[in-house]
């Protein structure tokens, strides 16, 4: 690590309160080059220690930028991993008010939840689909506190990798019997089709994502534990979206989710 931990605090309240208070800010590596990926993720904790200091709950764990059009739109080459809320939940269905948010945009992504606890290094596949309790459809509203989403690999890691919302479909499946590989998806904005994709667009299979989430963890001595939701990246681009607009994602042999923006 390159930075003391009086600095680590200060950053991770700095973001913090740039999310709480809808403000955007510059990415913290232009006033911090040095910052190296441990630093990266010991700002996150600390936002995560923040919030769980204030009486928030973290419901799950999301990995990042883990498709081709993800990684081609941010300009960056590897995944990354994150936390989610209970205040960033929202219903099926629901509203989500953009007065809330700096500049959201959706992606339709796939999420496991565990059933067994999940230990890197050597997790493939084969242990993440042994380890899954059921797969759900689900959409993830990403909002990065960065201007205009500029930022590099590790000022989003620190920003906790853009968390804002996520909306869970109904239908819940055992992921035997389904094709995880090939179920299409469709994106819908405004009842326009904005991208379609299939889960191999995540990491060639979407349970490789959960897996590189446990060998990722597993460098730092951390598991995922049984009963763990993960969201496992977006299948296609993120899509911007604002005020009226309507989103619905469906995914074949799971259903649709929706939302509208107010
Ligand atoms: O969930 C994601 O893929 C978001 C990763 C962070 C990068 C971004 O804000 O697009
Ligand atoms: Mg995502």
């Amino acid at each position: 690590m390159s930075l003391d931990q009086a600095t680590i605090k200060k950053l991770a309240i700095h973001l913090e309160s740039a999310e709480m208070e809808r403000r955007e800010v510059t990415k913290i590596t232009d006033a911090h080059p040095e910052l190296d990926w441990m630093d990266a993720y010991a700002i996150q904790d600390e936002i995560r220690a923040i919030k769980e200091a204030r009486g928030v709950k973290v419901a799950g764990l999301k990995m990042g930028l883990t498709s081709q059009a993800k990684m081609r739109q941010m300009g960056v080459i590897d995944p990354i991993y994150g936390f989610i809320t209970d205040y960033g939940s929202v219903a099926d269905g629901g509203e989500i008010k953009t007065s809330e948010l700096i500049h959201p945009k959706v992606e339709a992504e796939i999420a496991f939840v565990t059933k067994a606890p999940l230990k890197g290094p050597g997790c493939h596949v084969g242990t993440v689909l042994a380890a899954t309790d059921f797969v759900l459809p689900a959409v993830e509203v990403i909002d990065s506190r960065y201007e205009n989403f500029r930022f590099d690999l590790k000022s989003v890691i620190a920003d906790n990798t853009s968390s804002a919302r996520y909306v869970l479909g109904g239908v819940h499946r055992t992921a035997t019997g389904i094709d995880l590989k090939n179920l299409g998806v469709v994106l819908e904005k405004n009842g326009e089709v904005v991208a379609t994709a299939s889960g191999a667009a995540v990491l060639g299979h979407p349970a490789q994502s959960v897996a590189m989430l446990a060998n990722m963890l597993g460098q730092r001595g951390r598991e995922i534990p049984a009963g763990t939701l993960i969201l496992t990246g977006g299948v296609t681009e993120a899509v911007a979206v604002e005020a009226g607009d309507v989103v619905s994602a469906r995914f074949q042999h799971l259903g649709r989710v929706s939302m509208r923006f107010s």
